[in-house]
């Protein structure tokens, strides 16, 4: 059993506060695996991954896809949310049933009720893929939580506070862990460790974050 699961010995169920405002959820998504996992390949093929630049041209290392009535996007710009995909010019795909319950299930879990999110990111990442620390504030209303979920490859998850140069803690993320913030900690800094090369049984040689937000 993993050391993480302080407060309930099923770890589907282990729920843990991390500090104000933040909550892991381990494993919390395996339970609608397959669903989810199917959902997943089929919004790929409809919307698939593509790489983004920051507004200084920067390539992202992550491959990202979106769907629901807004998407993430970057590009010479600025960072914000679109109803269209730039690559198709086509709205994003319907969020699927699975994705939306998950989300609500997780930020209901976490003491966030009505969450009704509007979008959800999809990252991949490859070996040695990474996120610089950041804090998520393209979305109108930071009242909503963010519940980002974490499939295939481990990482390391990166979680300070207020300011950039906040301490910063290491949350071990797996297959099927979630993290939900919000209230103080919702435009807390946080970021993703470059990714370790491996192979996870269901999704191979990347690990796939899914972050759900009221964007709009
Ligand atoms: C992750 N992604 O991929 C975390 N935030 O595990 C983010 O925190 C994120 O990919 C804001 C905008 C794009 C992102
Ligand atoms: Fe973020």
């Amino acid at each position: 059993m993993r050391n993480l699961d302080l407060f309930n010995s099923n770890p589907c169920n282990a729920i843990q506060t991390i500090g104000d405002g933040v909550v892991f959820l381990s494993e919390f998504a395996l339970s609608n695996e397959q669903d989810l996992l199917t959902s997943l390949h089929q919004l790929v093929a409809l919307s698939p991954f593509t790489k983004m630049y920051t507004p200084s041209g920067l390539a992202m290392s992550v491959t990202t896809t979106s769907c629901g009535l807004a998407g993430w996007v970057s590009d010479a710009y600025g960072y914000r949310y679109s109803k269209k995909n730039p690559s198709t010019n086509l709205p994003w795909p319907q969020m699927p049933e699975s994705f939306l319950q998950l989300a609500q299930q997780a930020a209901d879990t976490a003491g966030y009720k009505n969450f009704v999110p509007d979008s959800c990111l999809i990252n991949r990442y490859q070996a040695g893929a990474k996120m610089s620390l950041h804090q998520d504030k393209n979305e109108k209303d930071f009242s909503q939580p963010i519940v980002s979920v974490s499939l295939g490859l481990p990482a390391t998850f990166l979680f300070g506070g207020l300011a950039r140069e906040d301490k910063t803690i290491r949350l071990p993320l797996e297959h099927g862990d979630v993290v939900v913030w919000g209230g103080p900690a919702r435009l807390f800094f946080h970021g993703v460790l470059p990714i370790k090369a491996g192979k996870h049984p269901g999704l191979g040689e990347q690990r796939i974050n899914l972050t759900f937000r009221k964007a709009l």
